[in-house]
Parts: structure tokens; sequence; C-alpha cells
């Protein structure tokens, strides 16, 4: 029975390249481990997945009774819902550390870096072992995307080091405008059903027992969104009542332009005013420079609900 990596719901780029770079790091190793995913993914995975030619991972939602990594998120409510059953060997993340807890000794990867795939390149050094090249590829666009080419306030020297090693392994010369066209894939959003984009990555919190779900979109050009905003202001109401949440936001991120227009459905009128100091208009507002709903969005919002 071999062991699988696993990374969080709705899944985006660094936990899928994360599952694949530690099922061959793992294996290697001669622990015979595979890459698993939660559910389906984004435009700009199946990208990735093309550009470097790996398979997606396999979907499995249910782990009751097996060996699992987990990756890119320590929080049981991103986990597979029978977490509590598996036997988890280790987690490796950039986040928050999360509430998952376990009843067996377990190793831990948990550093304030932009991505998981910089600390699965700390650990293939650690081990000495090669990276092939179009694992490199994989990890190395996972990195812009979750730094935002570098541009997101998570980005670390280790991160930018990482892309500028993995981009050698992988003979790509310029890794930023390889960053450039998976951003380009990422804000082709026409024609896309509304409920498809408001969970493309969105993410639900437990704040002091609220449920808070936090989506976000990061695009070149916000005017892409002018004729569907409506829509999408419906959709996350929609949201908020079937999921029984107190907030549901969702973050219209311009990559160019750096910053974010918010949009904020909750019980709590002033929740926004409150947590970013500015007022919603409408149920929108601009919030200039906030790129990283982790380290921006996520911290005030908590502290809020403390
Ligand atoms: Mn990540």
């Amino acid at each position: 029975m071999p062991n699988y990596v696993v990374g969080h719901k709705i899944p985006d780029s660094d936990s899928i390249c994360s599952a694949i770079a530690l099922s061959y790091l793992k294996t290697t190793l001669g622990e015979e481990t595979v890459p698993a995913r939660l559910g389906e993914l984004t435009p700009e995975t199946l990208f990735i997945l093309d550009k470097f030619g790996f398979e997606q991972p396999e979907l499995k939602t249910s782990y009751a009774g097996e060996n699992i990594y987990i990756v890119d998120h320590s929080e049981r409510t991103q986990g597979p819902d029978d977490i509590d059953e598996a036997t988890i060997l280790g987690i490796i993340d950039h986040h928050k550390l999360g509430d998952i807890t376990t009843s067996t000794p377990l190793e831990i990867w948990v550093r304030p870096v932009g991505c998981t795939n910089t600390i699965i390149k700390m650990m293939y050094d650690f081990h000495g072992v090669e990276i092939p090249k179009n694992i490199a590829g994989a990890m190395m666009c996972a990195i812009l995307s979750d730094t935002v080419i570098f541009k997101s306030p998570t980005c670390t020297t280790a991160d930018i080091k990482c892309v500028e090693a993995l981009a050698k392994i992988a003979g790509i010369d310029n890794p930023t405008d390889v960053g450039m066209e998976m951003f380009k894939v990422k804000s082709a959003v026409d024609g896309t059903p509304v409920r498809d984009l408001v969970l493309r990555d969105f993410k639900d919190f437990n704040m002091n027992d609220n449920l808070v779900g936090i989506g976000q979109l990061e695009v070149i050009d916000l005017a892409i969104f002018d004729d569907m905003k409506a829509d999408l202001e419906a959709d996350i109401a929609k949201l908020k009542a079937e999921g029984n949440r107190h907030t549901v936001m969702l973050l219209l991120t311009d990559i160019m332009k750096e910053g974010s227009e918010l949009l904020v459905i909750s019980d709590n009128e002033n929740l926004a005013e409150a947590a970013f100091g500015k007022a919603t208009t409408d149920g929108k507002v601009w919030l200039d420079g906030v790129l990283s709903r982790k380290k921006q969005v996520v911290p005030p919002l908590q502290d809020v609900f403390a």
C-alpha cells in the first residue's frame, strides 16, 4: 500500500506541484508514495502539468486507513473529510499553523516562505536528491504562482533563489516570462460559470467558531470583471446562505496594479472597516497593495473575530 501526498481542497498549483515533487522525493528515498488531489484542477495548474508533461494526480477524497503527507496547509477544514481516520506521516506547509493533530510522531517542515515548493526544494537539498528537469519546472511555476511573480508580500529571498535554481535545472532562461504566460492563462475567465470562478481559489476558515469563506481571483487586468461583477456579488451572497457562513469575501486581485477589490457579504456590516480600516460602498472596497489572502486578509480578520 503506497503512501499518499495530498494538498488542500479546491487544489491550487502549489498543492498539486507539491504533491508531485514530494512523492518523487519520498519514492526516491525508498518510501513508495503517490500524489493525489481532492478536487478538479484550475486552468493554471493544467497549463503547468501540460507544459512539463505530467498527468493529473489521482482524484482521491477518502483516506481512512491510509498513510498520508499533508502539503500546503495544516487545517482540518481544508483536508480530506476523513482526515481523522488517516495516519499523518508529515506536514509540509507555509501557512499559519492549523488545527491538525496526530496520535503518532510525524515529520514537519513549516517555514514562513512564499510557497510549499520552496520548502520541498530545501528537503531535496537536505537529502541530496537531484530534482528531475520536469519536476523542477513544475516547482518553479508553483512558486511563481504563489508569490505572484515575486510581487506578493509573502515572497522571500529564499523563494527568489529557489526559482533561479529550479529554472537552471529546468533549462528555462527567463522564469518571469513563464510566470506572465501562466497568469495570462489564469486571467482567461470569459465563459466560465460564475460559481466556478467564485470557487476557483476558495478557502473556508474557522474564525472563533464563525465560518468565513474567502475566494481570490488573480488577473492581469480587473476590467475583465466589469460585466460580471453583479453576478459575482449575487453568487457570494448565495454561497454565504448555502454554507451557513458568517461571511463570504471575494478578492479580485490586479497583479499589475498590485491591489485587490474586495467584495464582501457578511453578518457584520462593518467587518471590512474593522479589519482593513476602509469601509465598503455597496459591498465593495479597493484595498491598495493587498495581494495576499494569507498575509494581508486572514490575520486582520482573525483579530476582529478574536
Ligand atoms: Mn501554497
